[in-house]
C-alpha cells in the first residue's frame, strides 16, 4: 500500500482495479499502490517454475513481478548519514546507539532476496548491504524475555516482527541497494528489509531496533493489516 493517503481501504480498492486492468500482452501497465508500472509477464511466468531451497515457491500466490522497487511513500526522516543514529534497546543487557560510520563497521554483508509487496508486486533478486539484525541483536545481549521486534522509523512509523523470524540471516538493516546508496524514497539513509514477510514490515528511514516481550501491532498492523504478514499464506489483512 501507499500511504501518500495512508487509507488501508483506499489499498484494497486500488489492488481490486489492478486484478480488472490486467491484459493478456507481455508487459502490461498497471495501477498498483497508486502508481502506474510495469508487470513483466515474462518475468513473472518464469519465477512461477522455479521453487525456493526451502521448498516453498519463488512467487507467492497472488504476486506478479516487476523489475524494481516501485517507491510507496511514508514519511520521510532526515537523509544524512552524518546525522544518523540508530537505537538497539529494549529486552536487552546492554542498550546502545550507533551513528552511521559505527554501524558500518559492525562488518556489513551483501544480500539477496526477493521483495513482496502487499499490493501485488513482487521484485526479484533485490541487492541489499547492511548489517543482520541478528549481528545488532548479539551486539546488545538479548534478555530470555525478548519474543518480538519493533522497528522504530521516523514520523513515528513502526512495523513489528516475531523475533525468530527477526534473526534470520537474510533480516537486515540495510543502506545500499542494488551497489548504490538507499535512494531516498526507499528510506534514506537507512532501512529495515525483512524479505519473507510483506514489504510494510521493511521500516523506511529506521531509527531504531526495540525487543520487546509483549507484541506490538504497529502503523499498517493497526490499520486492517495483518499481523503477521506471510506472503505464501497471503495474510494481506487481519
Ligand atoms: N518509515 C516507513 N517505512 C515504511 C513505510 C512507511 O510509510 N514509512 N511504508 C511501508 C510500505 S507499506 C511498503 S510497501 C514499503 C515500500 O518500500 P519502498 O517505497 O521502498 O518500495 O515500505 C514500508 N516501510
Ligand atoms: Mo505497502
Amino acid at each position: 500500500m501507499t500511504n501518500e493517503t495512508q487509507d488501508p481501504d483506499l489499498c484494497r480498492s486500488i489492488a481490486r482495479r489492478d486484478f480488472i486492468m490486467r491484459a493478456a500482452s507481455g508487459t502490461v501497465i498497471a495501477a498498483l499502490g497508486g502508481g502506474l508500472y510495469a508487470i513483466s509477464d515474462r518475468l513473472t511466468r518464469e519465477a512461477k517454475a522455479q521453487t525456493r531451497d526451502d521448498g516453498r515457491p519463488r512467487v507467492p500466490p497472488g504476486q506478479r513481478v516487476i523489475e524494481t522497487l516501485k517507491p510507496m511513500g511514508g514519511t520521510p526522516g532526515d537523509p544524512s548519514r552524518a546525522n544518523f543514529k540508530l537505537r538497539v534497546h529494549g529486552e536487552v543487557k546492554s542498550p546502545y546507539e550507533l551513528d552511521f560510520a559505527e554501524l558500518m563497521a559492525m562488518g556489513p554483508v551483501t544480500v539477496r532476496s526477493d521483495v513482496h509487496c502487499v499490493t501485488g508486486w513482487t521484485m526479484l533478486d533485490a541487492k541489499w548491504t547492511g548489517v543482520t539484525v541478528k549481528a545488532l541483536a548479539e551486539r546488545a545481549g538479548l534478555e530470555s524475555t525478548a519474543r518480538h521486534v519493533i522497528f522504530e522509523a521516523a514520523a513515528g512509523y513502526t512495523a513489528n516482527v516475531r523475533l525468530r523470524e527477526a534473526l534470520r540471516d537474510d533480516v537486515m538493516v540495510a543502506w545500499d541497494f542494488g551497489g548504490q546508496p538507499l535512494r531516498r524514497p526507499h528510506g534514506a539513509p537507512v532501512r529495515a528489509v525483512v524479505p519473507d514477510l510483506y514489504f510494510w514490515k521493511s521500516a523506511k528511514y529506521l531509527t531504531g531496533i526495540r525487543f520487546v516481550a509483549r507484541d506490538e501491532p504497529g502503523y499498517w498492523e493497526t490499520r486492517g493489516y495483518n499481523n503477521h504478514a506471510d506472503p505464501w499464506k497471503e495474510e494481506r489483512y487481519a
